[in-house]
């Protein structure tokens, strides 16, 4: 089978890549490497040294004897992405090529749009090349978790049996998303199951809960081969931003009371899940939904099993509970179905504490590359412009300041 992973120089798109290449699929990279960008504008960087993806692509031919092609450009450029889709002929895409920070999207006005654009357009445009050129290919999307938001019942995937003046319907699971970028996930579910039912084209939406974890099997053939490892204020998720806080002393962030629950699965099982997808595809004209995760937590367990690690290798980390710079429910209810991946075969590799040590044991070794000054958690739901610290990112930054409104049209009055 011939897969295009879009993303693929990101966190879970290169070892995705080298994961599929390993098991005999023809595997074509897309990235516009905007998320390098992204991490010099804001002076973060991933905690492992990463390869360039040339550089990683050579090293995995040299380690392997396998090829994955590089397609080089933006998914927002049509003719680019149209032009990569109708020569390599994938029989899947696995679209990881989003903007995928929610505190990103939230920096200010111009990082709202960046992301919506960047995600809604890039989608859209991949949904159209399916159709011009192989419209047999399955689309298997990185959606979130964080589309449903914390309702107050428990979550389907992706669909709800709703009774409602005595009529039924099988309806999409309401939406209520916490930031711009999760926002633009569900603008693309959107436009992905219209496009299923017009032009009968296959898709299955992967809504993916937080990922956790360091390495695959894959990278750790070699270090080239590493993968990105995220743990600032803007990039990093919570649990691996603990592991990185706990290495260093630092006291472990916790927003609010810490009761905010989410579903976490491990980065291998992101490969596994994504594996049974594209095995397992869409039929035509079919939008799927799996919610993509293995457990729940709440944000205040996972610093409760990180101390207690870090307590075990004779490290004394505190938690500190700091205001919550979002916008969330810090308490509530949460239960969220998970079983179609699971009944299609995932064995999930539950959070144990062999693999919180392995977490720790990693970072350990790289603790003296963290920036301790980008730790913090840099941007504020509330703020419209938050300036995160070296003031490339403020709207204030010269040639980015936002247009003075136009004057308003005069009306003019009866007398
Ligand atoms: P990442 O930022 O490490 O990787 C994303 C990659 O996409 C980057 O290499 C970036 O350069 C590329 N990209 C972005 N916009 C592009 C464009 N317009 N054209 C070409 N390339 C583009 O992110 P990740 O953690 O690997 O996440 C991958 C996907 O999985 C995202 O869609 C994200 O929303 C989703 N997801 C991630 C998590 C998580 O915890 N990491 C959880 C749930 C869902
Ligand atoms: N949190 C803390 N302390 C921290 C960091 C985060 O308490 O130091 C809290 C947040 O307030 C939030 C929860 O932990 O309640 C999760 O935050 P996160 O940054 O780990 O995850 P999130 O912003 O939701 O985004 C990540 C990925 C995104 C993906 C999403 C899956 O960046 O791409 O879509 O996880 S989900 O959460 O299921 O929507």
């Amino acid at each position: 089978m011939r897969v295009i992973v879009t993303g693929g120089d990101g966190y879970l798109g290169w070892p995705q890549a080298m994961y599929l290449s390993k098991r005999g699929y023809e595997v074509c990279v897309v990235d516009n490497f905007s998320r390098r960008l992204w991490d010099l504008e804001g002076g973060t960087e991933s905690l492992i040294p990463i390869a360039s993806l040339h550089d990683r692509v050579a090293a995995w031919r040299e380690t392997t004897g396998k090829s994955i092609q590089i397609a080089v450009g933006d998914l927002t450029d049509f003719p680019f992405i149209s032009g990569v889709v109708r020569d390599f002929k994938p029989d899947a895409i696995v679209h990881y090529g989003e903007q995928r920070s929610a505190p990103f999207s939230m920096i200010d006005r111009r990082h709202s749009v960046l992301t919506q654009v960047n995600n809604i357009v890039g989608t859209l445009n991949i949904v159209y090349a399916i159709r011009e050129h192989v419209p047999e290919c399955h689309l298997v999307k990185l959606g979130t978790m964080g589309e449903y938001g914390t309702p107050n019942i428990d979550i389907e995937e992706g669909f709800i049996e709703i009774t409602h003046n005595g009529r039924t319907d099988t309806l999409p699971f309401p939406k209520q998303p916490g930031s711009f970028y999760h926002l633009s996930k569900v603008h693309d579910s959107h436009n992905i199951q219209f496009a299923c039912k017009i032009w009968g084209i296959r898709s299955t939406d992967l809504n993916q809960g937080v990922v956790y974890g360091i390495e695959t099997d894959e990278t750790m053939l070699d270090e080239r081969l590493a993968t990105r490892f995220d743990y600032d204020g803007i990039w990093g998720t919570v649990l691996n931003r603990f592991c990185i806080e706990a290495a260093i002393g630092h006291p472990l962030t916790v927003h609010g009371k810490g009761g905010q629950t989410r579903g976490y699965l491990n980065i291998r099982d992101t490969m596994r899940c994504i594996e049974i997808a594209i095995e397992k595809p869409a039929k035509p004209g079919e939008y799927r939904v799996f919610n993509q995760f293995t457990e729940q937590f709440s944000v205040a367990q996972l610093a409760d099993l990180i101390q207690a690690a870090a307590k075990h290798k004779g490290r004394t980390v505190a938690i500190q509970h700091i205001a919550d710079p979002r916008v969330e429910a810090e308490v509530h209810y949460y239960n969220a179905r998970h079983t179609k991946l699971i009944d299609l075969g995932l064995k999930p590799r539950l959070l144990s504490d062999t693999l919180i040590d392995s977490v720790l044991d990693k970072v350990e070794h790289y603790k003296h590359r963290v920036k301790k000054d980008r730790i913090e958690a840099l941007v504020n739901w509330r703020n419209t412009s938050n300036a995160i610290g070296y003031g490339t990112m403020s709207a204030k930054v010269e040639g980015e300041a936002e247009p003075e409104p136009k004057p308003k049209a005069r009306i003019s009055r009866a007398r």
